[in-house]
Parts: C-alpha cells; sequence; structure tokens
C-alpha cells in the first residue's frame, strides 16, 4: 500500500499568529506532500514499500545507496512527528510527568529551555532539534537535513523543524524568533508526556 500525507492534527489556520495559515499551506501541502511522493516513487515494487517508516528508516539509515530512500521516509516521519509537536494554545512550562522528567534531566525548565534554543539556532543550515528519551534519559539533540533520532536508537518526544521552510514566510532570517515562540505559544506537552508514557 502506498504511503499517503496524513491530515494535520488541527486547523490550517489553528496555528496563527506564530504559524501562519499560508506557510502550513506550502510545509504540508507542499513540502510534506513531496516527500511523500518520492517516497512512494522510490520504493514501488521494491522490498520496502510494503515497510513501516520506521522499519524503512532503520533498514538503509548509512546505506550511501538508498540516501533517497532514507532522506524521503525520514522526512515523511519527521514532518508527521513535528505536526503532533504543536497545538493551538500550546507551549509554555509543562505539566504532567514530563514536567517532573525535565527537572529530574535538565535540572529546571530553564534549563531545558536554554538548551533546546541553543540547539535549535546553532543547527548549521538545514535540520531539526529534538528533545528525546536516550538510554532512559531525557537529552536535546540536533540532526542534519533529513536525519532523525529514530535512526539512532533514541525515542523522540519534541521536535521542532528548522528548515527556512518551516518560518521563513513568518520570520524571515530570524529563526531564534521562531523558536521562541514555538517554545512560548505552541509546544504540545500533552504529546509528550503520552510519548514518555509509551517509551
Ligand atoms: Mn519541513
Amino acid at each position: 500500500m502506498a504511503f499517503e500525507l496524513p491530515a494535520l492534527p488541527y486547523a490550517q489556520d489553528a496555528l496563527e499568529p506564530t504559524i501562519s495559515a499560508n506557510t502550513l499551506s506550502f510545509h504540508h501541502g507542499k513540502h510534506h506532500n513531496t516527500y511523500v511522493t518520492n517516497l512512494n516513487n522510490l520504493t514501488k515494487d521494491t522490498d520496502l514499500a510494503d515497510k513501516s517508516l520506521e522499519e524503512i528508516v532503520s533498514a538503509v539509515a548509512g546505506d550511501a545507496a538508498k540516501a533517497g530512500i532514507f532522506n524521503n521516509a525520514a522526512q515523511v516521519w519527521n514532518h508527521t512527528f513535528y505536526w503532533h509537536s504543536m497545538a493551538p494554545n500550546g507551549g509554555g512550562a509543562p505539566t504532567g510527568a514530563i514536567a517532573d522528567k525535565i527537572n529530574a534531566d535538565f535540572g529546571s525548565y530553564d534549563k531545558f529551555v536554554e538548551e533546546f534554543k541553543a540547539a535549535a539556532t546553532t543547527q548549521f543550515g538545514s535540520g531539526w532539534a529534538w528533545l528525546v528519551l536516550d538510554g532512559g534519559t531525557l537529552k536535546v539533540t540536533k540532526t542534519g537535513n533529513a536525519d532523525s533520532p529514530i535512526a539512532h536508537g533514541q525515542t523522540p518526544i519534541l521536535t521542532i523543524d528548522v528548515w527556512e521552510h518551516a518560518y521563513y514566510l513568518d520570520f524571515q532570517n530570524r529563526r531564534p524568533d521562531y523558536i521562541a515562540a514555538f517554545l512560548d505559544n505552541l509546544v504540545n506537552w500533552e504529546f509528550a508526556n503520552a510519548n514518555l508514557a509509551a517509551a
């Protein structure tokens, strides 16, 4: 069965004014959709066509001959995870188990924010910043281009897309403002708590 573009978990204008409907229209409708189309073309009539995205990413990670498959499969997975990492009226300090775990592993929410902002700001060029569970401990990481924690044995808890297409229409070159607004207004802590509980 072919891979399909999953619907956004909210209306296209639900994240305004931080992320505009215009940005989501291009980012979900064009960029994410193109990764799905490319992945279907690259895996058609191969033994990967019936695998899950996670299985494909693991199977081809590090295989230079299959870099195109890796990039498109990981980008399909990363974007779906990113949409769910955000929610209307999200952001601010977390509650629940993730709040306690952040305090235990980072020292405080403010320390987590500092590390997350640093990772997302200093990811050179295109990529992602992540909150992951690694060997039972929460960590902030960053990955370049399509790379994903699921290729490195880590469990993703939250992500922010820092490719320019994620923020350029709304923030132009001001990536740090996009990152700060993501943390203040959009982070879906309910999703983070669900990911932590499932880990
Ligand atoms: Mn993107």
